[in-house]
């Protein structure tokens, strides 16, 4: 046998045709050791959102701004769109990326959001700048990979651009505190390298919450 004819290693390992056709699912760069076409598959699809209502939103017409993107569900699939997107600090004010687990509406009124609320940050633009984009970039990376000890409480992330800050939320499902809110909250700070002197506030969805301040807690 020449040394062109030996089979590689990798020729060897590869399945019959057959074989991989009965596992779609299943495709690793040995089976296209020509074209590299593995992709990690992530445990949730998550849904990307845009919206920039422009002037003053209302409870009303808020959600008519609202588009859905694009979904992801493999670690390739969303590096893809994460860098051909805009970037945060390049948003025009009033804007909001949202991404939240497919099925699950960005909006109070969703059912998954209906009794929830969210914890925010926010960072003043002027001493924050292209940081916003490493802790919006943290935040998601965080929530795809399931990092949160109750992940299944996780609905999404928002990342706002304001006049004068910058704000990235968590919205959960729930809006009591309790071990699974407290834990969570403590995990967001962690996870974005806040100080723990930094106090990150939760709000229960909605106008009237969030006026009243009924509910809210920090940690
Ligand atoms: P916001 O952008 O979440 O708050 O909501 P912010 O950044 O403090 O306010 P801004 O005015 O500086 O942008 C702004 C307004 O949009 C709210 O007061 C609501 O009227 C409306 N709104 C926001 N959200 C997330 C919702 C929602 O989920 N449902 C409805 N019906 N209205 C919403």
């Amino acid at each position: 046998m020449t040394e062109e004819t030996r089979p590689t290693v990798e020729e060897k390992e590869i399945e019959s045709p057959s074989e991989q056709q009965n596992d779609e699912s299943l495709k690793t760069v040995f089976h296209d050791p020509k074209n590299y076409n593995v992709k990690h598959p992530l445990q949730n699809t998550w849904t990307l959102w845009f919206d920039n209502p422009g002037k003053k939103a209302n409870a009303a017409s808020w959600s008519q701004n609202l588009k859905e993107i694009v979904d992801v569900n493999t670690v390739e699939d969303f590096w893809g769109v994460h860098n051909n997107i805009v970037k945060v600090n390049h948003l025009e004010i009033s804007s909001n990326y949202h991404v939240f687990k497919k099925g699950i509406r960005p909006e109070w009124e969703d059912p998954a959001n209906a009794n929830g609320g969210k914890f925010s940050i926010q960072f003043p633009r002027n001493r924050t700048g292209e940081a916003i984009n490493d802790y919006w970039l943290n935040l998601i990376l965080t929530m795809l990979g399931e990092q949160f000890k109750y992940e299944d409480e996780i609905c999404g992330a928002v990342v706002s651009v304001r006049r004068v800050f910058y704000r990235v939320a968590l919205w959960i499902k729930s809006s009591e505190k309790n071990e699974t809110t407290e834990t969570i909250g403590r995990q967001l700070k962690e996870f974005l390298n806040l100080n723990s002197s930094l106090v990150v506030e939760f709000t229960p969805h909605g106008d009237s919450a969030a006026k009243s301040g009924e509910n809210k807690f920090t940690i």
